[in-house]
Formats: structure tokens, C-alpha cells, sequence
């Protein structure tokens, strides 16, 4: 593909010189000018941004639509969180509660049965930061005091009014994922005329939602929510084209990890489709997503090391030219 075409196809203004024969761009300059290069989490720690990330999935729950039931007790799942470590997962998210569609809620107690015994063994002992995805702000505030630094929340502080006060208070990094309605609920809410733009415009109103419950923006992820509330031609349109999404200015967290729609592409069940989630993670990489939660992290590791490289050495990474 000639250089021009490629600057343009990227959305970048067409006024970028080339070099002749390397096609690295001689001015180096963000390509993605409002992302950050940093995510702010809890404890004052920071995820680089400036690599692709891998959040490996850990779920605790006896009935997840592709790995529930895997453990009997905590120092099971620590093990298989370290697994993921060595792997190359940047951060392990927990969950104790399935949101696949039509999943009924679970009590807080029950949440908390499951999630807090395995956040006490593993905050201080993994190397990595942990993630707790949760909707509730008792299970957040819990899990945070012992340890865990994000707070991944699929309702994007919606669902519990005082989640947005428990994420700002305890500084931890929060993941603002689009959903309408609820996993109950939010197959029938599958409507969209342009999904990009009504994702990206009901994000908008997610980060404002946190803003004044006082998180602060170097705190806060976005993610289109992909499966949730979407089709699957809503789910390839979002990772076909995160433009929209990528423009609001924070960082992008994409979940495609063995999800109905790549059986739809593929008419592969849940447990092979780990090749079409490497694809889908390199192609919202390409995109302008930054941060992948998947349950293979080292396939998709690599897929995405390939990916970044590549980009590198053309000179179309983020921060433009390879500098960083
Ligand atoms: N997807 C799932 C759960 N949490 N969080 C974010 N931020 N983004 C996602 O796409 C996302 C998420 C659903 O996947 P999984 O955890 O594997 O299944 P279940 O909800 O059945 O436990």
C-alpha cells in the first residue's frame, strides 16, 4: 500500500512527509494525538500504554459461558493467574459473576464468597496489578482494601450509584464498558442505526458519569462492550472500526476473547475459537485499541507482539517513528 493512501486510511491529516524508499515518516508525531501513554492506576501505579496490553481473564464463577467451573478454591485460581503471568498477561482481571447473555445477578454475598478469597491471596503475591470486574460497589470497595488497583465495571458505573464513589475514593484505574440495559436484558436493545457513534456518544456519557463522582480521566478506560448489547455484525462493525470510540481521548479496552460472534464468522465452538480472538485483538489493535481481556493470553501475546513490531518498524506506531 503507498504511504499516502495508508496516512489517509488512518484518519491522519495527508500533509505528512515520507521518506523515499523507507516509508517512515520524517516528522514524528502522535498518530492517535489524544491517547495516553499511561493509565493510572491504584497503589500509584501506572499500565505503559505505549505497548499493547493483555488483561488474561480469571472467572471464578461456577457458570462463565466459556471457563466457568474451573477451580475449587482460591490456590487453584492463583496458580492459573500466575500461569497467565508467565504467559504474558500485564494484568489479571477476576470475576465472580457471569454477564453472558440472559445471566441472572448474583447477591453480593455470594459475589464476595467467591472473589474476595482469591483477591487476598493474590494482590500482594502476583507481580502484576489485579482486576476485579464487578458492578457492585461493595464488592469493589472489599476487593480494592485488600489489594486490587482496577476496577473493571461492565455497567460502566451504572448499575450501582455508589460504585463511581467507591472507584474515586480508593484512586483505583477503571474500565467504563458500553452495555445497554442489563445481561438479562440487553439482547432486546440491540438496535443501532451507526454503532460506532451511538457507542462512542453513550461512552461519552459513561466518562461523565465518572467525572463527577470524581474519578480522575488519567483513571479511566473505555471499551464498546463487544457481545454486549450487540449482534454480531454490531460486535465486527466495533472492530472493524473503533474510530468513533478511539476519538473519545481515553484509552481503549477491547473483550472479543472466544465471543458468539467470531462462532458466527467461524461455526466454531467457544473452546476454538482462540485464532479468530487473536485476529480480532490485532485487528482493534490496529484500530487504536490498547488494552486486549482475553482468556489465551499467550497466543494472543504473541499475535499482538508481531503486530506492534510490525508497526514499528514501518513508523506507524502510536507515538510515531518508533521513539518510544
Ligand atoms: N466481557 C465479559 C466480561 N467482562 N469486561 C470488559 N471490560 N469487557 C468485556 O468485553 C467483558 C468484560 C464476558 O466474558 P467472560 O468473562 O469470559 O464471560 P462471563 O461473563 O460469562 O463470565
Amino acid at each position: 500500500m503507498k504511504p499516502a493512501r495508508r496516512e489517509r486510511a488512518r484518519g491522519s491529516p495527508g500533509m505528512m512527509k515520507v521518506s523515499p524508499g523507507t516509508g517512515t515518516p520524517r516528522r514524528p508525531g502522535p498518530r492517535f494525538p489524544e491517547a495516553r501513554p499511561g493509565w493510572e492506576i491504584g497503589a500509584g501505579r501506572m499500565i505503559d500504554l505505549t505497548r499493547p496490553v493483555v488483561m488474561g481473564v480469571l472467572n471464578v464463577t461456577p457458570d462463565s459461558f466459556s471457563d466457568g467451573g474451573r477451580f475449587t478454591g482460591p490456590g487453584e485460581a492463583l496458580e492459573a493467574a500466575m500461569a497467565m503471568v508467565e504467559d504474558g498477561a500485564d494484568i489479571v482481571d477476576v470475576g465472580g459473576e457471569s454477564t453472558r447473555p440472559g445471566a441472572r445477578e448474583v447477591p453480593e454475598s455470594e459475589e464476595l464468597r467467591r472473589v474476595l478469597p482469591f483477591v487476598r491471596a493474590a494482590a500482594h503475591r502476583l507481580p502484576v496489578p489485579l482486576s476485579v470486574d464487578t458492578r457492585k460497589a461493595g464488592v469493589a470497595r472489599a476487593a480494592l482494601s485488600e489489594g486490587a488497583a482496577i476496577i473493571n465495571d461492565v455497567s460502566a458505573l451504572a448499575h450501582d450509584p455508589e460504585m463511581g464513589a467507591a472507584v474515586a475514593q480508593a484512586g483505583a484505574g477503571v474500565v467504563l464498558m458500553h452495555m445497554r440495559g442489563s445481561p438479562e436484558t440487553m439482547a432486546s436493545l440491540a438496535r443501532y442505526r451507526d454503532v460506532g457513534a451511538e457507542v462512542a456518544a453513550e461512552l461519552r456519557e459513561a466518562v461523565a458519569r465518572a467525572l463527577r463522582a470524581g474519578v480522575a480521566p488519567g483513571r479511566m478506560v473505555v471499551d464498546p462492550g463487544i457481545g454486549f448489547a450487540k449482534n454480531a455484525e454490531h460486535s465486527l462493525a466495533l472492530l472493524g472500526d473503533l474510530g468513533a470510540v478511539v476519538s473519545l481521548g481515553y484509552p481503549v479496552l477491547v473483550g472479543p476473547s472466544r465471543k458468539s460472534f467470531l462462532g458466527a464468522v467461524l461455526g466454531a465452538p467457544a473452546d476454538r475459537r482462540v485464532p479468530g480472538t487473536a485476529a480480532a485483538c490485532v485487528m482493534a489493535y490496529l484500530g487504536g485499541a490498547r488494552i486486549f481481556r482475553v482468556h489465551d493470553v499467550a497466543p494472543v501475546r504473541q499475535a499482538l507482539a508481531v503486530a506492534d513490531a510490525a508497526m514499528r518498524a514501518a513508523g506507524r506506531d502510536r507515538n510515531g517513528g518508533g521513539e518510544t
